[in-house]
């Protein structure tokens, strides 16, 4: 094959590389042991002997190309700067920085949102400045009610209409004055109680309450529900309802599960009794579904309501309720990777 001197010019002059590594690709196809040059040479024999100059004459004019565009491309990759040929970016992160971590709360409050989102019930969300209606009267709870005190809700002297709610249940009357049965929510939030703070109680909590209201409803279905959930967050199959009192349920409970006595901190957790308390339930009072304007006749349901703070404190070992609300970083790293 005669050799097609401006062709093979053509791809030398028009090549250019990006890195080190492409240029001596480009330096051993041109110029290897069995590169292009040398294929090219090994062609003179056969041409004409008359030609044979003109043909040396071509190949050494290829070969000062192939020489002068290497050493044009090292000048101009060494006077790139590093990285592809791209600026480095001087505000990319290097890597090295603390990545924050939930809060243990926000951990314990979202695994509870899914259990429950497993079988069906959506998340309800409210307001946290309530009125006495959603958060006392629509509930059952009489006017003369303990909890109605100044001392024990945070109120405005202005408007004592007006209160920080003390528990989620109020997002739970709105929810049934709002929608027809099947209702099947769980209302999660921050509630206040204006209450003397100590290792194990505090003024802001965390609650997550749940309500299920259809034809039918039964206590034994809210029994099951209930193992359902303590087999899931706690890994315990085995709970036990004690009789309770809450205004706005009828019959009431509260629920412990079993959590065993096998070793000094089962002691300490159930104070030696094996059995760890986790939530309050009942049967929603009919009182509470009519003042919703659902009609008990028709319906009935069951509800339950459970601290977040408590079982967090459970599940991290925390000993101070108080940790939770100070956000000290030295606290909240310790929880890196827990959820
Ligand atoms: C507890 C107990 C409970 C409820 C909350 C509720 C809500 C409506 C109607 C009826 Cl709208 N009940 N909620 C019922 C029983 C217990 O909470 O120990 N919470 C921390």
């Amino acid at each position: 094959m005669a050799l097609d001197h401006d062709k093979v010019l053509d791809e030398i002059n028009s090549f250019s590389a990006e890195t080190e590594e492409e240029l001596e690709s480009f330096r051993i196809k041109y110029l290897g042991k069995k590169g292009v040059l040398k294929a090219l040479s090994a062609q003179i024999k056969d041409i004409a002997p008359e030609g044979r100059k003109e043909f040396g004459r071509s190949l050494n004019s290829l070969k000062q190309a192939v020489q002068d565009k290497i050493a044009d491309t090292k000048v101009t990759l060494s006077e790139k700067p590093t990285g592809g040929g791209k600026q480095a970016d001087q505000t990319k992160p290097n890597g090295t920085e603390d990545l924050g971590s939930r809060h243990p709360v926000s951990m314990v409050r979202r695994e509870i949102e899914m259990i429950f989102q497993r079988i069906g019930f959506t998340i309800a969300e409210g307001p946290e400045i309530e009125d006495d209606w959603h958060n006392f009267s629509a509930l059952n709870f009489p006017e003369e009610h303990p909890a109605r005190d100044m001392q024990d809700t945070f109120f405005i002297e202005k408007d004592p209409d007006i209160a920080l709610r003390t528990h989620t249940s109020s997002v739970q009357v709105r929810v049934m004055e709002s929608q027809e049965p099947p209702i099947r929510i769980i209302a999660p939030g921050r509630v206040y109680r204006n209450e003397a703070i100590s290792s194990r109680s505090h003024c802001i909590f965390h609650q997550v309450e749940g309500l299920y209201i259809d034809k039918g409803v039964t206590f034994a279905d809210m029994v099951q529900t209930i193992e359902y959930f303590a087999k899931a967050f706690f890994g315990k199959t085995k709970i036990r309802l004690r009789p309770s009192y809450f205004p706005f349920t009828e019959p009431s409970a509260e629920v412990d599960v079993y959590w065993g006595l096998e070793n000094e901190t089962d002691h300490r957790i159930t104070k030696g009794t094996g059995w760890l308390e986790i939530m309050g339930c009942g049967m929603v009072d009919p009182n509470v579904l009519k003042a919703s304007g659902i009609d008990p006749d028709i319906y009935s349901g069951y509800a339950f309501g459970m601290g977040i703070e408590r079982i967090a404190m459970n599940r991290f070992q925390i000993g101070d309720i108080r940790m939770l609300f100070e956000n000290d970083v030295r606290f909240l790293k310790q929880f890196k990777g827990a959820w």
